[in-house]
Formats: C-alpha cells, structure tokens, sequence
C-alpha cells in the first residue's frame, strides 16, 4: 500500500496523458485504474483500466514502466473483502499467532498486517468492530443456524427511513437479500407467516436513480423485482420494499414493518458459510 499510495501521489503531481499506440482507452481516473505506466523521458503517467505490461500485443515499450499495482484485484476466493466504498481489501484472521507470524501470513497472501492510516481504512477497522458485536438475542434478533445472519422483524410501522434509522441505533441496517443464504432467511419470514403485506429492505436508489444495489454495493437481481417494478412510479420511488417480489416504493411516506440485520463476526468468516 505504501508504494500504491506514492504512486497515486506521483500520477496527482504529473499531467497524466493518452497513450495513443496502445489498444487501450487511457485517462481514467484513480477509481478505475488497474496500472499505471511511467514514461521514463517526459516522467508523465498513464492510466490503463486494464493490466497492461510491456510486450503486451499493442502497448507502447518506449520509455515506459508499467506497474499493476494500482487497484489490485481483491482475492475473495481467500475470504478477503473490498470495503463498497473505499475499495480496501481486508480479512479478519481469528487463527491465534504472534505479530510476526501473522505479519508473514499476511505477506504470504499478498499483502500486510492493516495499516488504519486513512479515514477510510479507520472506518473499516470500524466496520470491524461493529461486526465482532455478538447477535443481540436481548432485543429479540435471531441468528440463523446456516449462515450466521443475524436479523429481526419488527412490525413497528414505519417508512423506510425511519425504519433504517432504527436499524441503525440497533447496530445494523435494512435487510440485504445479496447472497443465496439472506435469500432463504428473507424467505423463511415469509413463508412463516411473519411478514406484513409490505417489508422494508436494504436499498435505495435515491443516490443515483435506477441503480439498485444493496447497501453493501451488489446488484439486485433484476429478475427478483416484481413484473413491472422497478418503475419509479411518479419520479417518487427511491426505496426497495418485499412484497413476494422486490418493489420500489416510496421512502418517506408509505408505512409498513421491516426487517434489520445486524452484522456479526460469524457472518464475515467463510467457515460460517458466506459466499
Ligand atoms: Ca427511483
Ligand atoms: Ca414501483
């Protein structure tokens, strides 16, 4: 991360440019970026949204250094996530050892012991912590058996903002259906009977109309909406409610019950069966 930050530090310091003999769209931007090519001669920078390397069928060796180390790919086959937002890629490693065994393990697997150098990286050591929270069974959560998912109905009536922010002062969020194993625990509400004729879930596309994603940044699958939702009814529905299909409603004047979910260590270690 060190050598990624410098890097990013230089290219901010330097015009970055189009590299006109490769096959590849140059100029993106940082949030993008997959390599970083410096030319030698001029000291200019380049951005590439792909690994590039030179010797690569259509990229310019002249004078130019590629490195791959911007934006590395994120090895979640090892258990490791990428925080939506700042794109950090971590992993909590409960396995008891010292400093310096653990330091080796993390070189070992690409990286290193985390570095909260950041507002960003100290909002996912945050993130951390909430999660090492255990399922509060006092407030009437539940963790399934299976997953680990830690979740409640509440059938407290309330608009999906209201409904978040009491999710929130409970530790957790709005319900993501994201994975095979939320599914069948929204579908286990269901089919118990539980649920009112409408549920709020968590997500919104109030930040950028018609892009449906969990809070945690997957995509919905579209098919899951109901037939002719999401339609954003009246330019006024930003907010995803369950009503045996996915639906978008509005977020601040319909009322209805909710499910939280609050996230706890197990559900981010891959022995308790994340996917
Ligand atoms: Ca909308
Ligand atoms: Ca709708």
């Amino acid at each position: 991360m060190t050598s990624r930050y410098s890097f990013n530090r230089f290219c901010d310091h330097n015009d970055i440019k189009r590299d006109s003999d490769t096959k590849y769209d140059t100029r993106r931007n940082h949030g993008t970026c997959k390599s970083v090519g410096i030319d030698t001669s001029s000291m200019t920078c380049y951005l590439y949204n792909d690994r590039v390397y030179a010797g690569l069928n259509g990229t310019n060796n002249s004078n130019i250094i590629y490195y791959w180390l911007l934006e590395s790919e994120c090895p979640i086959q090892l258990g490791y996530r990428e925080d939506s937002h700042s794109k950090i890629c971590s992993l909590y490693n409960d396995t008891n050892l010292t400093w310096l065994e653990a330091q080796i393990q993390c070189q070992q697997e690409g990286g290193f012991l985390f570095m909260v150098d950041t507002r960003a990286s100290q909002m996912v050591l945050h993130d951390y912590f909430v999660s090492g929270a255990e399922c509060p069974i006092q407030l009437g959560y539940k963790e399934d058996s299976h997953s680990k998912i830690c979740s409640l109905y509440n059938d407290t009536i309330l608009t999906w903002l209201e409904a978040q922010i009491q999710c929130q002062q409970e530790g957790g969020f709005l319900f993501m259906a994201d994975t095979r194993a939320s599914q069948m625990v929204l579908q286990h509400y269901s089919v118990s009977g539980d649920l009112g004729a409408f549920t709020s879930l968590g997500a919104t596309d109030m930040y950028d109309e018609d892009v449906w994603e969990w809070f945690n940044g997957v995509p919905i699958d579209r098919s899951h909406f109901a037939p002719d939702d999401p339609n954003n009814y009246g330019n006024t529905e930003h907010c995803l409610f369950y009503s045996t299909a996915l639906i978008d409603y509005q977020c601040d004047i319909f009322k209805c019950g909710f499910i939280c979910q609050i996230p706890t260590i197990q559900t981010y270690l891959p022995s308790a069966g994340t996917v």
